[in-house]
């Protein structure tokens, strides 16, 4: 591929475009990434322009979307099947292929879960015109939901052999992991330190993941944003116990 990939995603926070840029990242891929970037042809109007289904031959509903040479491919978890394939961040045979997708779609429920908790409402309103259903909203994710998901994520792990979540090879479901850590350390810091000992596999899994060259210099370079309270992992003290 002689054209470097393009990345599209909203310029200003890490969001669903930050588990594409860290496969990415690992793979050594080169891409742009568009949104961010200034200059013809580039930057958010660029991004617009290939969400118009009326004029865009297999145009995506939202961002993130990656275009690589002829192919323009919309929806996180069928982004990573693709750089998986292609760059060995996935089991070759199809039932681990499989397994290693629907791990990144349960990756893709929790996260409109994490959003869920500051706008359980709508998208639409503000976080302040919607702060008691958000607090009864998190009270009941912190409780309930984040359990479900880790337990499960730890089970796998032990269950595949311990070291990543399909055994001794990683695949782009560890690095989205890792995300997920970081993520729920930076909205929930109280709750994670406290819970963090029950969850010791998948802790190691992002330590193991942030240790590893490529993805240890991407965390340290300008590429990689900060969080911040415009993604999805939002930082409100309220939200938090
Ligand atoms: N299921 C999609 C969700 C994509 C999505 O919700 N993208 C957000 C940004 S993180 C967006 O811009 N949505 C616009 C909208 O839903 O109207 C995925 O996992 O990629």
């Amino acid at each position: 591929m002689s054209n470097p990939y393009e990345l599209y995603y909203w310029p200003s926070i890490q969001g669903r475009g930050e588990f594409v840029r860290l496969a990415l990242e690992e793979a050594s891929v080169k891409y742009i990434d568009v949104a961010r970037a200034h200059g013809k042809g580039l930057g958010t109007g660029a991004m617009m322009k290939l969400m118009d289904a009326g004029k865009v031959d297999h145009a995506p509903f939202a961002p993130p979307f990656l275009r690589a040479g002829k192919i323009l491919v919309s929806q996180t978890a069928n982004i990573l099947l693709f750089i998986g394939d292609h760059y060995k961040l996935a089991p070759a045979n199809e039932v681990g292929r499989l397994f290693v997708h629907g791990l990144q779609l349960t990756i893709a429920d929790l996260v409109v879960e994490v959003h869920d908790t500051h706008h359980p409402i709508s998208g639409n309103y503000y976080y302040e015109d919607q702060k008691p259903e958000a607090k009864k909203r998190a009270d009941d994710f912190r409780r309930e939901r984040i359990p479900k998901f880790l337990g499960y994520f730890e089970d796998v792990i032990k269950r595949n052999g311990g070291k990543y979540l399909t055994g001794a090879r990683l695949t782009y479901a560890d690095l989205s992991l890792f995300q997920i850590v970081a993520g729920l350390h930076y909205a929930f810091p109280k709750h994670m330190k406290r819970i963090a000992k029950n969850y010791s596999k998948i802790m190691q899994i992002h330590d193991l993941v942030a240790a590893r060259p490529r993805i240890a210099e991407y965390l340290n370079s300008d590429r990689r944003l900060p969080f911040n309270e415009e993604g999805i992992f939002r930082h409100y003290p309220e939200l938090d116990g």
